[in-house]
């Protein structure tokens, strides 16, 4: 009787201990290595340049999607960094990483666009940057939660109608017609609008204020603001903005987003091809 029970004990013990290994063994970890050179705008991959991983990837650059992005916190571009990659059957992740060693500041040659890493989906979330307004106020993007944010890229110097004073002409379009179907809306200060200058040396907040005067802007909905180039050009990639300096000026493309009271992506347009009421559909549904 004894023997029998410690028989059956003893298969119970092999047995959970296999079911603990089938776990453990479809769930493998390696140390990873490298140098980071990329992070995803929503913070969901990092590209690194990684040495070899003994038994598992020869050395190569790729990106690695990130489960947690508190795993990103501190992690930029040009970092030496080592951590922890997990492979499963199906997928693979970095679970943690560390800064071996600060990289250089980077630097940005402004006759070049700015490659685009990563194309923001509708859904996904929007990176924060910190900005200045045209009274000369920083503040972050983040501070406005909550509320529908709708936002353009221009330079007030640009000349071209098709271009920066179209985006201008439909944004004052889209407030007057958002005003008429949900003037609440604007009491409630449940929507604003955002032009973003990616010219900032010249765009200063004085600058900025006239241009919006120009307009009639009503600074209480509609602000003006800036934010050193490297920066907007990172934050405007993320929505297919590129520009770089040509000839004394800037050539740019367009992007006009908005952006759900929660903080993630409702739409982008690029281009000029869409209407003030195309625009204020996509506000509805964001902030209905
Ligand atoms: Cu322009």
């Amino acid at each position: 009787m004894r023997r029998k029970w410690s028989i059956g004990a003893i298969l119970l013990l092999l047995l959970t201990s296999l079911l603990g290994c089938r776990e453990r063994a479809s769930e493998r970890t390696y140390a990873i290595r490298g140098r980071v050179v990329a992070v995803a705008a929503n913070r969901q991959s990092v590209t690194l340049a990684h040495e070899e991983i003994p038994g598992y990837m020869k050395a190569m650059t790729m990106p690695f999607p990130i489960k947690d992005p508190r795993v990103l916190e501190g992690v930029e571009p040009g970092d030496e960094v080592e951590g922890e990659l997990v492979v499963t059957e199906e997928e693979g992740w970095i679970s943690r990483l560390r800064v071996v060693k600060k990289g250089e500041p980077p630097t940005w040659d402004r006759s070049k666009a700015l490659p685009i890493e990563y194309l923001l989906n509708p859904g996904d979330d929007v990176p924060d940057i910190a900005l200045t307004d045209q009274d000369g106020r920083t503040f972050r993007l983040s501070e406005w939660r909550g509320k529908t944010i709708v936002l353009t890229f221009i330079f007030t110097r640009c000349p071209f109608p098709n271009y920066c004073p179209l985006m201008t002409r439909r944004f004052v379009e889209a407030q007057e017609a958002l005003g008429k179907r949900r003037a609440e809306w604007f009491q409630q200060d449940r929507v604003r609008f955002l032009t973003l200058s990616f010219d900032p040396e010249y765009d200063t907040p004085a600058v900025l204020k006239a241009y919006g005067e120009r307009w009639n802007a009503d600074f209480r909905h509609w602000t003006f603001a800036t934010s050193p180039a490297l920066e907007m050009a990172r934050f405007g990639a993320s929505f297919g903005l590129s520009f770089w300096t040509e000839g004394g000026t800037i050539t740019h493309n367009l992007a006009t987003a908005v952006i759900r009271p929660d903080g993630k992506l409702q739409a982008v347009f690029r281009g000029n091809e869409w209407t003030a009421l195309d625009l204020v559909r996509e506000i509805e549904a964001a902030t209905r």
